[in-house]
């Protein structure tokens, strides 16, 4: 057992790293962090928590059954790229659906550059593609709603038969599960490797991320810098690329619609935090102010 000190608890998260003290057992800092994983905090729609740090790859896991949805999926890949980490996708449960080609194909135009497996534990199907994610010395978080066998996963990865993370029982027919996993977990794997999984992460938020939703669409970024003007909105402006190659049919329209609703969400999610940040400010200040006014008043 290692000693946190008071002051360094409260900031530390998952995949933290940390430098300790042997002869003392305890944490004597921690350590900068390359990569940080946030979502907005459940109930308050835009503030951001960081829910992981240093997470050199998200595993983007998506069933093929029910749960199967290109625009989550993309949402999932933005958050990805949109906080410097690489993604990759696993479709599960490969046996249990039937248009696994057509969905594996889909996935694959939305996913672009980034690999899709479809995979399935249980019936041991692409467990390569599963082992090849795990190396020395590298994070995996696994991002995904719950149900779709993110701890099924964990226990492949872990080597265990006997099940050590709890999967919950989904309801073959529709596809549900029950959200089972509620706290953050960090799994150390056999070969050094590590592993987060978070809970249902369910409420994707697209706060913190640069450019996530332009790398993952960067088809139609590319096109689009052929637009007449630089900050084009691609809705009818005139010399717009974009949609020329939609109507040259080089450009999916509804992808296109996807990604300007993205974009518009993180637009409002940058604006709601420079509100908010503002109103802090104002407020801060207002205090000083009453404080001096206080003060002199005494004097
Ligand atoms: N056939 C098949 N079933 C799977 C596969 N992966 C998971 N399951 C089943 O799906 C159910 C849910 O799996 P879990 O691993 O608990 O899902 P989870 O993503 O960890 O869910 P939460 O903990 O709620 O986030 C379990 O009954 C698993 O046995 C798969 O690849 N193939
Ligand atoms: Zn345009």
């Amino acid at each position: 057992m290692l000693l946190v000190p008071r002051r360094l608890r409260e900031g530390l998260v998952a995949g933290d790293w940390v430098a300790w003290h042997e002869g003392r057992g305890a944490v004597e800092q921690v350590l900068p962090r390359f990569s940080c994983f946030e979502r907005r905090r459940p109930g308050r729609a835009e503030r951001a928590q960081v829910v992981a740090a240093n997470v050199d790859v998200a595993v983007v896991v998506m069933a093929l059954d029910g749960d199967f949805s290109v625009r989550r999926l993309s949402r999932y890949l933005a958050l990805a790229h949109g906080h410097q980490v690489e993604p990759c996708v696993l479709l599960t449960k490969a046996a249990l659906a039937a248009d696994v080609e057509a969905r594996v194909r889909e996935a694959r135009i939305a996913a672009r550059s980034v690999p899709v497996h479809a995979v399935d534990v249980v019936a041991g199907i692409g467990l390569d593609a599963v082992s090849a994610l795990v190396e020395e010395g590298r994070t995996l978080a696994l991002l995904g709603s719950s149900g779709v066998g993110k701890s099924t996963l964990v226990n492949h990865w872990l080597g265990v038969g006997e099940h050590l993370v709890r999967t919950a029982e989904t309801r073959a027919s529709d596809g549900t599960g029950r959200h089972t996993t509620t706290h953050r977990e960090l799994h150390r794997l056999p070969g050094g490797g590590l592993v987060l999984d978070t809970p249902g992460m369910r409420e994707v938020g697209l706060v913190g991320g640069d450019d996530g939703v332009e790398r993952t669409f960067d088809d139609i970024a590319e096109v689009a810098r052929g637009c007449r003007f630089r900050d084009c909105l691609h809705q009818g402006e005139p010399g717009c690329a974009v949609a020329r190659a939609i109507q040259g049919g080089a450009l999916d329209a509804e992808r296109v619609a996807e990604a300007q609703g993205l974009g518009r969400e993180r637009t409002r999610a940058e604006r709601r935090a420079w509100e908010r940040d503002l109103k802090t400010k104002s407020r801060q200040a207002s205090r000083a102010l009453r404080e001096v006014l206080a003060r002199k008043g005494r004097t």
